[in-house]
């Protein structure tokens, strides 16, 4: 409708952003003069940083109009991925390197006076996570654009992400991270707003026909406006979006009569109540607390997304059985559940539809990912809180609940407790909302992140579940990682050496050409670069270790990682005690013993949820013990042990390609997959591992070879633990030499760590840190002896290196489009998009 002379004019000044250094450059004195209100006289790193991301922006800007507008335009299917946690990180290199332009960026950069890896250093990484699961949403995104998928983000734009991790006297504290200072990535759409409902009453009236209508009302409304994160895909047209919601008070005002008035305090109290909505990230990995902010929290970042997806499914005009030809929703663990039940809720009581039909669209429309079968992370939430904050919401999971359990009564009619034991609501005091088995009623694919978790799932926490809607509801999408940030980002010359040799960097688009590696797994030239390249990433880890801590470490020396959360189940506890036993074991060594020893640094890295005080005690142990071995001139290199500050995705950059083995631990049967796993394989480190997760997968691919498996089996644990509460618990002897160590005081004051001994000694030790001590220390003396021989041992991370091309999310995202989204790619041939792709 817009006539051909105005098109003219506005296809005749579109911005292009820039492809050459000169453009570049131009862009950045722009931004720098104008943008920033700077010159080249006050242009520091932190500015240079600022203007180089917003010409980059810009450029990401235009390939995102492009990209909606083609969607829009072909009116396909989209994907929409809800996730309270996207864990970005630094988004400067990323852009760079995805649009193809960071050797423009580098040399015009250094035309006006910087280096490009001082002003990448620059950028606050963006945290919005906690750990595992937000860093697979943020790999997803990546995944996503790069395969073209019409994707969309969808989560909370916090205004403090993940705290900062200070350790003072060997102890976690945590310091807030207040990271949108200046966030050149983010688009305000101050237009963009929704009105999000809380609290209030429902009034059920007849019409003249006798249909009942209910109606919510009262309340307390906060307004929702939406950010928007350009995610440039690698070397494809795409940009899609994140778009995160920021809370606000309704009026946005605070209230001028109550201040006049001299009420000072609550004349700002609405607006300050509303800000807390999207103010901070729950700390908490793999644990839910049941806090109204945070129910809060799901229901409005939920309820913003639904609106702006039905909004955009209204414009095509479609019928609404239509929906779920257009849309698909994932639910990123049940943190966004109440989404079922609020399409729902406008499809019965804003859009007029029949209860049945409805039903049917919504359970058409949402996929749930389960990413735990920990107890004390399945959510629930009492029902007299819900009754309060979304009473018709309640009544809604009631009768989803009732037409459910009738359906299952009618298939399994003699089962009385089985009804119990599935009924979404759980009948104890008070009653409880469970939200996994509401998410897996209203989904039509759940599925597990690993072979051995999916499996998991379906024999143990929703075994009725399968009795009741069949097998073939539940299946399985094994995790995976983003090569572009895990190789190319993190490992710029591995990812050189790799490209050398398997014909240009198209391997970054598809993994499995890795393959092509395993014909030099015996080459001279090729190891002695391979080993070149792994030296030189432990050097950098190595001068990061003195800077932030003072410890001088051997880069000869084998460097042995694990950075993740603390938590029990992963057993930190288990690597500190194993690194007190080679203690004492060096101690009692002749000279002889010792020079046949090869040097070891322990790298320990993560963050303990504030409130997790076991966890706590574990970052002070290995800080204690790290204390006295870093000092003993007797061991000297041949140990050395290091927690690294406030681990992160941009620190996890630099310490991941500096591995020679790395540490994934956990309690056989806990760890639902872990990913970290697969980015220190695909930078050439090994792994010592126990039989969970993706370990598992991991093996098949790698061969048995070629990772240090120990432990019990997840199918032996019950029995294991039953024994320890009703049987004698013998502790393993080199385990009771470690504990008598810390007890004599050798690592400082005995009663810090009397918890962690205690778990173990005299409380049935669940996480089986004992029954599998021995077999964990003997592993560790394999890995000392596979790496005395290094020809053998860079032979091993090469074939592992060219086996990874499996866990590429590439592929996990093309098995969820395929298997659940029933999506297809969309790139500028697909459809008329009347001239507007490139
Ligand atoms: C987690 C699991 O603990 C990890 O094993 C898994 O890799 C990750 C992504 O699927 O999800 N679940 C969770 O609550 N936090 C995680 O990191």
């Amino acid at each position: 409708s817009i006539p051909e002379n105005q098109r003219e004019a506005w296809k005749k000044y579109q911005t292009k952003g820039f492809s050459t250094k000169e453009e570049f450059e131009k862009d950045v004195v722009r931004h720098v003069e104008t943008t920033l209100a700077r010159s080249m006289f006050n242009c520091d790193e932190t500015a240079a940083y600022a203007a180089a991301s917003l010409a980059f922006r810009d450029r990401l800007i235009t390939e995102w109009n492009r990209t909606q507008q083609r969607q829009t335009f072909t009116d396909s299917k989209r994907v929409y991925y809800l996730s309270l946690e996207f864990l970005m990180g630094r988004a400067l290199d990323n852009a760079m390197l995805n649009v193809g332009l960071k050797n423009v960026a580098k040399e015009g950069m250094s035309e006006l006076g910087f280096r490009i890896e001082d002003i990448i250093e620059q950028e606050h990484d963006a945290a919005l996570g906690n750990g595992g699961l937000g860093r697979l949403a943020a790999c997803f995104l990546d995944s996503m654009a790069s395969l073209n998928y019409p994707a969309w983000g969808y989560g909370l734009r916090y205004r403090y992400g993940i705290f900062k991790q200070e350790i003072v006297d060997g102890y976690q504290v945590e310091v807030p991270d207040y990271w949108l200072d200046f966030n050149p990535w983010e688009f305000p759409r101050h237009d963009i707003t929704v009105d999000i409902q809380f609290y209030g009453n429902v009034r059920k009236y007849q019409d003249d026909k006798g249909v009942q209508t209910a109606v919510w009302e009262g309340g307390e409304i906060v307004k929702a406006t939406a950010f928007d994160v350009p995610i440039p895909g690698y070397s494809t047209p795409t940009t899609n979006n994140l778009r995160l919601w920021s809370s606000k008070a309704a009026s946005g005002e605070f209230d001028f009569q109550k201040f006049n008035s001299g009420d000072y305090e609550s004349s700002v109290a609405d607006q300050q109540r509303a800000e807390t909505i999207s103010a901070v990230l729950y700390p908490n990995d793999n644990l839910e607390r049941g806090k109204e902010l945070r129910l809060k929290q799901q229901y409005f970042w939920v309820a913003a997304s639904l609106y702006d997806i039905v909004r955009r499914f209204k414009k095509s005009k479609r019928a609404w059985r239509e929906f779920p030809d257009q849309v698909a929703i994932q639910l990123n663990d049940t943190h966004p559940t109440l989404a079922i039940v609020e399409l729902q809720r406008i499809l019965i009581d804003l859009e007029g539809l029949e209860w049945d039909e409805a039903w049917s669209i919504v359970s058409q429309t949402f996929g749930y990912t389960n990413h735990t079968v920990l107890p004390e992370a399945l959510e629930k939430w009492s029902v007299p809180l819900f009754q309060n904050l979304l009473p018709r919401h309640l009544q809604i999971i009631y009768e989803i609940n009732l037409f459910f359990l009738q359906s299952v009564e009618r298939k399994f009619p003699k089962e009385r407790e089985l009804l119990a034991r599935v009924s979404i609501i759980e009948e104890s005091q008070p009653k409880m909302v469970r939200m996994a088995y509401l998410a897996i009623v209203g989904s039509h694919k759940v599925n597990g992140v690993a072979e051995l978790h999916s499996d998991l799932i379906k024999t143990t926490i929703f075994k009725d579940f399968v009795r009741i809607f069949g097998p073939d509801k539940f299946t399985n999408v094994t995790n995976g990682i983003t090569p572009r940030r895990w190789l190319h980002q993190a490992n710029p010359r591995l990812s050189e050496l790799i490209a050398s040799k398997t014909g240009g960097y198209d391997f970054l688009k598809d993994l499995t050409m890795l393959n092509k590696l395993e014909q030099f797994a015996d080459d001279k030239e090729f190891k002695k670069e391979w080993q070149e390249i792994k030296y030189a990433n432990k050097v950098r880890l190595a001068k990061h270790i003195k800077a932030t801590t003072g410890v001088t470490v051997n880069p000869s020396a084998l460097f042995d990682i694990q950075v993740k959360r603390i938590h029990e189940y992963k057993r930190q506890q288990m690597n500190i005690f194993g690194v007190i036993h080679r203690y004492l074991t060096i101690k009692a060594m002749s000279p002889e013993e010792r020079k046949k020893l090869a040097p070891r640094v322990s790298i320990f890295g993560g963050k303990a949820a504030p409130g997790y005080w076991m966890a706590k005690t574990i970052i002070h142990l290995v800080n204690s013990v790290g204390a006295v071995i870093n000092k003993d001139a007797d061991v000297g290199d041949l140990l050395k042990v290091i927690f690294l500050e406030d681990y992160n995705v941009s620190k996890a950059e630099t310490i991941i390609p500096a591995s020679d083995i790395s540490e994934h631990i956990s309690t056989a049967g806990t760890e639902a997959s872990g990913t970290s796993n697969m980015k220190f394989v695909l930078n050439g480190g090994l792994i010592i591992g126990t039989c969970d997760g993706a370990n598992i997968e991991i093996t098949r691919e790698v061969g048995e070879n070629n990772i240090f498996l120990f432990g019990n089996l997840s199918e032996d644990v019950d029995e294991l633990r039953h024994a320890h509460t009703y049987g004698r618990h013998e502790l393993d002897p080199n385990l009771t030499k470690v504990f008598d160590s810390i007890k004599s005081g050798t690592f400082g004051d005995v009663n810090s760590f009397s918890a962690l001994i205690g778990a173990i000694e005299d409380h049935g030790d669940y996480y089986l840190v004992s029954d599998d001590f021995l077999s964990y220390i003997q592993t560790q003396d394999l890995v000392d002896q596979a790496y005395k021989n290094q020809d053998e041992w860079v032979s091993k991370c090469i074939i592992s290196v060219a086996r990874m091309g499996f866990f590429s999310s590439d592929r996990c995202i093309n098995e969820y489009a395929e298997s659940i989204w029933n999506i297809e790619p969309l790139t500028p041939e697909d459809g008329n998009t009347s001239g507007l792709g490139k």
